[in-house]
């Protein structure tokens, strides 16, 4: 087919589509802040709830773990103290009082206690960790629900920290009343999430995945310095006895007789065990499903089917969370009822002494850590475009290599999810609402800038243009997932139309739509590496699952680019400009939710 060029020169049309962001003067980098009220396209701040957990039909609430813990450990103390009565129990923990062989035998290094490195990696574990979490959970407040499927059908959660969709906003074909999984999104207490206000992903994931990259390089230190100096035999069980002695250790806890503390050079069974499972499995689970959840390796490895898929990433990711609170709840316990000044000399100054300066150390650090703790969702309200820039600058790129594998993954109709989340803000101009109750017989998209030949091409021409159908995986940032059919036009079909000059950079698709940001209205648009285009899976797609594309998922035409999370994927596509740079677009980051709630610009993850 050939489509007859507008005009010879590209460069001379980019401005007027650029006009169609013009949001008035930049606020300074320092002067932008996140005014909760304005925030988001204001939608009124909703708390989380508590979350539940879905018992076949019922919903329980977990505050029920409370009472539950509380009975069980009485219960445990009271059979535990009945135990020690007989004389089986007596010559079992004889045989076994708790520490299984003596490490410090095997290892000098371990004789003389915790080494500095050891430490100071102790401290900076547990304040790396502590933003990691705050952020986790602000994370998964953006999409509170938990579940086992890819397609995450409402009503098919286990988990759960908001009341269900309601049932009569789930008519995808009244767009305007459909539930959106920013609806969905609650606010956490300040304290808890940062920054806590709903739908700040954008801000909490460049707390959680920057703390998360010194997180693991401390974790990689560690590993080395475990191995090198010998130190890891104080944590990986030797032999089999570690079992009783763990079973020996837990009852002459629970029996409230404490066995001695040996932990500055040997730790009982019950120790190792955790200390081993929080270091060698759960960490490193945590971070193989961190990065399951990234739509890059999903595309690149097929992932969205089968056990593997985000939804089950996330669920385990959980896990290990709720591991981490409930070990470092008991580690705290432990280190104040086994002997707190003993403890602190071994862990603060790495010496078997009493001395109280441990304390007063250890005081310091808690003074220091519970300042960061409440100044980071105030600094992060205060300063969210710094927060930015710092995440951009020193994990933007460790994020961006991810876009590097082909997102070549297709999945089987019996895959495609009942349900696909809508998101987003509709089209509400007039001219949209025009255009759509014609057919879009007069509907013509835009292709323009540094491109040789600019073109528009009319509803029917793209149709004419040869059609490719994929079913592809879908990732919002909020969390959740889902697997669609896709027909549509390839951009690389479009480019050979085009043929972009070789000073395009980026590819910007303007929507009808505004976004929903803060008080500044202004069209929703994002901006795709020019590389991304000659993917075969990316579309502009004006089909979706056999049928024409509805208005709540972005008729006439939306993209699809699988290298990438959902919010670069804009619907309602009015028109299309090849560009060399985006930093005189709107607010220069790349995108409507990059300008307006601080996402980066390149989400492979
Ligand atoms: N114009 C426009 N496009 C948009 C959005 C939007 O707000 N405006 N939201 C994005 C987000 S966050 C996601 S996850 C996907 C959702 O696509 P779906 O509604 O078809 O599931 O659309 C993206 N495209
Ligand atoms: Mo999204």
């Amino acid at each position: 087919m050939s489509v007859a060029g507008e005009s010879s020169s590209g460069r001379s049309a980019a401005s007027s589509l650029e006009a169609l962001l013009d949001q008035g003067p930049r606020q300074g980098i320092l002067d932008r802040r996140v005014e909760v009220g304005h925030w988001a396209g204001s939608i009124p701040e909703e708390m989380a709830q508590v979350p539940s957990v879905r018992i076949g039909r019922r919903w329980v609430s977990s505050l029920w773990l409370i009472p539950i813990t509380v009975a069980g450990l009485l219960v445990a103390v009271a059979l535990a103290q009945q135990l020690r009565r007989y004389g089986w129990m007596q010559d079992f923990i004889a045989a076994y009082p708790g520490t299984p062989g003596t490490p410090s035998a095997f290892t000098p290094a371990i004789r003389t206690g915790f080494p500095a490195w050891l430490r100071w990696q102790h401290l900076f574990n547990i304040v790396f960790m502590m933003f990691l979490m705050r952020a986790g959970l602000q994370i998964l407040a953006d999409h509170p629900r938990l579940y086992l499927n890819q397609g995450c059908r409402p009503g098919s959660a286990w988990l759960r920290m908001r009341p269900p969709v309601p049932a009569d906003r789930m008519d995808q074909n009244r767009p305007a009343e459909v539930w959106t999984a920013k609806d969905d999104s609650v606010g956490l207490p300040k304290w808890l999430g940062i920054p806590g206000v709903r739908h700040t992903v954008g801000l909490a994931r460049w707390w959680h995945f920057g703390f998360d990259v010194l997180w693991l390089l401390n974790g990689a230190v560690f590993y080395v310095l475990l191995f090198v100096t010998g130190e890891w035999r104080r944590i990986v069980p030797q032999s089999w006895e570690v079992l009783p002695n763990a079973l020996s250790t837990a009852v002459q806890y629970l029996s409230l007789d404490f066995p001695a503390n040996e932990g500055f050079t040997n730790y009982n069974g019950l120790q190792v065990i955790a200390y081993f499972t929080t270091v060698f499995i759960a960490a490193p689970l945590a971070f193989a499903t961190g990065l399951l959840q990234a739509p890059s390796i999903a595309a690149r490895f097929g992932l969205d089917h089968g056990p593997f898929n985000e939804q089950v990433a996330r669920t385990v990711h959980f896990a290990v969370l709720v591991w981490m609170v409930v070990f470092i709840a008991m580690h705290t316990v432990m280190v104040f009822t086994t002997g707190l000044v003993d403890n602190l000399n071994h862990i603060v100054l790495g010496t078997d002494t009493q001395s109280y300066w441990a304390v007063v150390v250890y005081v310091i650090a808690m003074v220091v850590i519970a300042a960061l703790w409440l100044a980071a969702s105030p600094v992060t309200l205060r300063y969210p475009a710094v927060v930015r820039r710092v995440g951009v600058a020193t994990i933007g790129w460790i994020k961006g290599l991810m876009e590097r594998p082909h997102p070549s993954a297709t999945y089987a109709e019996a895959d495609i999810s009942p349900y696909l989340w809508p998101n987003g803000t509709l089209p509400d101009s007039e001219r949209y609402r025009a255009l759509q109750a014609g057919g879009w017989a007069d509907y013509a998209l835009r292709i323009e800038g540094l491109v040789e030949n600019p073109v528009s091409l009319t509803y029917a021409q793209l149709l004419a243009l040869p059609k490719h159908e994929q079913i592809t995986g879908h990732h919002c940032i909020q969390g959740w997932t889902g697997i669609a059919k896709w027909g549509g036009v390839r951009m690389s079909d479009i480019c050979e139309i085009v043929r972009p000059l070789p000073s395009a950079q980026w590819v910007v698709f303007y929507s009808f739509a505004e976004g929903s940001g803060p008080s500044t209205e202004g069209r929703f648009y994002d901006c795709h590496k020019i590389a991304h285009m000659s993917e075969p899976t990316t579309i502009l797609a004006y089909e979706m699952n056999g049928a024409p594309l509805t208005e709540a998922h972005g008729a006439p035409l939306r993209l699809r680019n699988e290298h990438e999370l959902g919010f670069k994927m804009v619907k309602w596509v009015e028109a299309i400009e090849f560009v060399e740079s985006f930093a005189h677009l709107g607010l220069g980051m790349g995108g409507y939710n990059e300008d307006h709630e601080y996402y980066g610009y390149r989400m492979p993850i």
